[in-house]
C-alpha cells in the first residue's frame, strides 16, 4: 500500500496527522507543497484543491484531517512499519 502525505510545516490539521503517523509508526512518503512545486501542482491537478492534509492512499487522495487519522488507525496493521 503506498501512502503519500501531502502537507506543510505550519498547518495545524497535518500536525494532527502527522502526530498520529508517529505513534503507529508506519511508512508514509512525505510531500512538503511549500517547499517543492512538484507537489503542490501534482495535488491541485488531481483534486483542484491545495487544502493540506491530504492522505493519497494508493494514489486516491482523502482530504479531512479527522478521516483520515480514523483510516490509519482503522488500517494501520495492513500499512508498512517506518
Ligand atoms: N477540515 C480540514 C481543514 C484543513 C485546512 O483548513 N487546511 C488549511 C491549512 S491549515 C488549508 O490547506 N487551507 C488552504 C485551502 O484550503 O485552500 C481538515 O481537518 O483537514
Amino acid at each position: 500500500m503506498k501512502l503519500e502525505l501531502f502537507y506543510y510545516d505550519a498547518c495545524p490539521f497535518c500536525a494532527f496527522v502527522l502526530n498520529e503517523i508517529r505513534d503507529l509508526g508506519i511508512k508514509v512518503d512525505y510531500c512538503n507543497i511549500l517547499e517543492d512545486e512538484k507537489h503542490l501542482n501534482r495535488l491541485v491537478s488531481d483534486t483542484g484543491r491545495r487544502t493540506v492534509p491530504c492522505l493519497y492512499i494508493n494514489n486516491k487522495p482523502m482530504f479531512e484531517s479527522q478521516d483520515i487519522v480514523n483510516w490509519l488507525k482503522d488500517n494501520a496493521a495492513k500499512i508498512e512499519k517506518a
